[in-house]
């Protein structure tokens, strides 16, 4: 045969494996609409269910009249918390245990809070029945700031709460205090800052804004009252999980109810959360017998589903005269709106922001964070956060600018002075955690080459100099930043979700003529799983990715996983891939052997194929295998060639990268404009590049919006400012500056194939290099913190408020 003559490295070719820029298989689909999301989903006789919304943000509901709206044709049901009541669904847990209403229940916390849930015939009578429904409302003093929430006679929110000193995270002092969450050597780090030679005080606040999926949430439940199953297709980032709740909810036996995430048009984040139109649309099809579907509008979505951010950072950061940094300290108010429904591990009730100390050797650091009620909408795990290592990226890349202007010292200095190390991996942090594998003096010898610093700064010192001589309005930044990453939830010992533990999995069946079908417990959203997951097997088992199907996001069919978030799908289900795929392996290994008539280890494995060790020309290929293990009896060895793996990760694996960007600003216009961004990730072992470098592109546009003019905006009466696209900003091609995607490899030592998750690393790191470029660019007229997103406006007051105008 032909195949037979061609060499190791043609063969490997072929299969299209690990490192391999594979084109994405799920393009095929997508564009030529062929995808299939929930929206898409139509059954026979399929009712439709809307929401009653809340105008307001803080209200007593006195009392609410569907009579009008029942009368028009087409309105079935009018459902409110009342008949939820009964069923004990009026509430749900939150996955931050906390709860939540699902439909208001005396009162509502906030704007575009759930009131009342219309079933109809179709999306326009339900649209009817919405705006006819009379609800009588009484206003009460509304608070959107999580300072003012906490004085003393601040309006009581959570009334359910009264009286209730201990909360899901221990003790709370104040009736809108959710917890208090503390890491760290409090005591230690005081004194360092006490007797330190320079310490930097600063506020950062990272700003509340909101993941903005081209799809918005939604779900169809139908329940069969013949055979007792609940089928429920949604835009599930955690399908399991959904299973799994739903059933302990309603008393549905888990085997009786099926979720499906079919094909979801973006999740990040947004999609982790369990909505009260998930809950209204199966209590709905309980009620009528009938499939019901439940979409948001664009503007429900950007109102009331899981927003990102709303951080008060305090920090203080200490450092020698030489710039060695002593300690850090930091005092987080975190604003989680009406409900603390997060969904972070359970023993992190802020998530990993105890990533603080970053990509930083910290002797010392104690982190404390409030979680305080207000009257926004809840959520909060959400937008490529990693569970707020944003976040704590973002605070610890400000504190070291600012850092570096107390010392007078040049911010790329300061970095490469405090770096942890390359032989201090594994790196165990002050503030608990144990940092996998790093390389960062490498990256960011090669970052800041790559953009000529030593050029840019010098170009910079001219710009200044003619700025104050009146020849340009212009002025230069330069944004620097060094993240560390923390991702791969998790350990099963460290992680659960709702006492669920975050491990995850993989299922391989290599079928007869030696192709395959994989399953993971895992759900793309975008990420390109069906193409990379392939390379992974195709790379283990020698099986071309090409002909690896690859499912994901039926709970019926797929293994049981947590699901993809926190960029945990390759270091947590990639990693039971491999060992599946290797399971597989050592079983054709013992089959080859036997065809061969040779002893098990005298075969070794060879890209596609077992060959005898010192006989090259005797081998068995994968696809003769796969064939010999259906037709042939092999002796102590059973049928079939199949494997399934549940992968419980001994750590998270901790990427990092260098992004740097350089930005022009007119201070008469507050414009600006991006004139590089250059982002180098290390993601460990690479997959497949292309994948990775649209990630990066994804989320470094992500965090460009954030940074310079995205956000969710309330004003005092909890009116939400920004729930339309005119207001909230999302780039197109046309703001979305250009990015030069650079890599270093540094292997996770604990990762079967070495590699790392790379999904929120470029919004993690973007934001800060964004956000510190604004700041650079005004360094030397003596700004030194300003508060994001930095849109036109707030970059012409910082300008105005330096007194350059004039
Ligand atoms: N990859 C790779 N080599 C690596 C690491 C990752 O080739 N060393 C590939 C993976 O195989 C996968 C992709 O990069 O195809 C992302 O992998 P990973 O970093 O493991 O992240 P997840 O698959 O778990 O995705 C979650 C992450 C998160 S949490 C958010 S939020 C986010 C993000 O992914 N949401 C996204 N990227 C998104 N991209 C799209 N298009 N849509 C979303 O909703
Ligand atoms: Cu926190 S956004 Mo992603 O983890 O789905």
């Amino acid at each position: 045969m032909k195949d037979e003559v061609q060499s190791p490295e043609d063969r490997s070719a072929k299969l299209k494996g690990m490192g391999c820029s594979r084109k994405r298989v799920e393009d095929v689909r997508f564009t030529q609409g062929r995808g299939n999301y929930v929206d898409d989903i139509k059954l026979d006789g399929m009712l439709v269910g809307d929401f009653v919304r809340s105008p307001y943000a803080h209200a007593r509901v006195a009392s609410i009249n569907a009579e009008a709206a029942l009368a028009i044709p087409g309105v079935l049901a009018v459902i409110t918390a009342k008949d939820l009541e009964p069923l004990g669904l009026h509430w749900m847990p939150t996955l931050a245990g906390d709860k939540q209403m699902v439909l208001a229940d005396g009162k509502v916390l906030f704007q575009g809070q759930e009131v009342a849930f219309v079933v109809a015939k179709d999306r326009y009578a339900a649209a009817d029945g919405v705006a006819a429904v009379e609800v009588d409302y009484e206003e009460l003093p509304v608070v959107t700031d999580p300072f003012k929430a906490m004085e003393p006679d601040a309006p009581v929110l959570r009334e359910d709460l009264a009286g209730k000193t201990e909360g899901a995270h221990g003790p709370r002092r104040h009736h809108n205090h959710i917890f208090t969450w503390e890491v760290g050597d409090k005591d230690a780090t005081e004194k360092v800052l006490a007797e330190a030679d320079v310490v930097a005080d600063e506020m950062v606040y990272y700003h509340r804004t909101h993941p903005m999926p081209l799809e918005t949430c939604g779900a169809v439940a139908s329940m069969d009252k013949v055979t007792g199953k609940l089928t429920l297709w949604g835009t599930f980032q955690a399908p399991h999980a959904v299973r799994t709740v739903a059933s302990l909810i309603s008393g549905i036996a888990e085997h009786n109810i099926r979720v499906i995430s079919p094909d979801i048009g973006g999740g990040f984040g947004n999609k982790v959360g369990v909505y009260p139109g998930y809950i209204c649309a199966i209590v709905a099809s309980i009620v009528t017998g009938k499939p019901v579907k439940w979409v948001e509008s664009r503007m429900d979505n950007l109102m009331s589903t899981a927003f990102a951010r709303d951080y008060w950072m305090h920090g203080k950061i200490s450092a020698t005269k030489e710039g060695k940094i002593t300690g850090l300290w930091c005092h987080t108010t975190a604003d989680h709106g009406g409900f603390d429904a997060c969904a972070d591990p359970t023993k992190f009730p802020a998530g990993f922001m105890n990533i603080c100390t970053g990509s930083y050797d910290i002797p010392v650091a104690f982190l404390s964070v409030d979680g305080v009620y207000t009257n926004k909408a809840p959520g909060g795990v959400a937008y490529r956060c990693s569970f707020r290592v944003t976040e704590a990226a973002y605070f610890i890349e400000r504190m070291i600018e600012v850092l570096a202007i107390k010392l007078g010292m040049d911010a790329a200095e300061l970095r490469r002075i405090n770096f942890i190390r390359k032989d201090q991996f594994p790196y165990q942090s002050a503030l608990g955690w144990e940092y996998d594998s790093g390389d960062y003096h490498t990256a960011w010898d090669k970052a800041l080459k790559a953009v000529d610093y030593d050029g840019l700064r010098a170009e910079q010192a001219q710009r200044i100099e003619d700025f104050k001589a009146g020849k340009t309005r212009k002025l230069l930044g330069i944004g620097l930043t060094h993240f560390t990453e923390i991702v791969g939830a998790g350990p099963v010992k460290n992680c659960d979700i709702l006492g669920l533990g975050m491990f995850d999995s993989c299922e391989i069946r290599i079928h007869p003529t030696g192709s395959a079908i994989a399953r993971l417990g895992t759900i793309s959203q975008g990420q390109g799983h069906a193409t990379t997951f392939a390379q992974i097997i195709a790379s283990e088992i020698g099986i071309p990715a090409d002909d690896i199907t690859l499912e994901e996001g039926d709970t019926d069919t797929a293994p049981y996983g947590l699901g993809t978030y926190g960029s945990r799908s390759t270091p947590v289900a990639g990693a039971a891939t491999a060992m599946a795929a290797r399971k597989i392996r050592a079983k054709a290994q013992m089959i080859a052997a036997y065809l061969l008539e040779v002893h098990d280890d005298d075969v070794e494995f060879e890209v596609d194929r077992f060959v005898v060790k010192g006989a090259p020309e005797r081998f068995k290929t994968m696809k003769e295998i796969a064939f010999a293990s259906y037709n042939q009896a092999i002796p102590g060895v059973e049928p079939g060639l199949e494997a399934v793996s549940y992968y419980d990760p001994p750590n998270m694996t901790y990427p990092f990268g260098a992004y740097i960007c350089v930005m022009e600003i007119d201070v008469d216009t507050g414009e600006h404009k991006v004139r590089t961004f250059y982002a180098l990730d290390d993601c460990g072992t690479r997959i497949n590049p292309m994948i990775i470098e649209g990630q990066v592109h994804g989320g470094a546009t992500e965090g460009y919006a954030i940074a310079m003019g995205q956000e969710i905006a309330y004003d005092d009466m909890g009116n939400h400012k920004t729930a339309t696209l005119m207001d909230f900003f999302v780039p197109t091609a046309w703001e979305t500056p250009h990015y030069t995607t650079d890599h270093t490899v540094t292997p996770s030592p604990h990762h079967p194939i070495g590699a790392k998750g790379v999904g929120e690393s470029p919004n993690v790191g973007s934001v800060p290099a964004f956000s510190n470029a604004v700041h650079d660019a005004f360094r030397a007229f003596g700004l030194v913190q300003s508060h994001m997103p930095h849109d036109q406006w707030r970059i012409w007051r910082i300008a105005e408020n330096l007194g350059l105008h004039s």
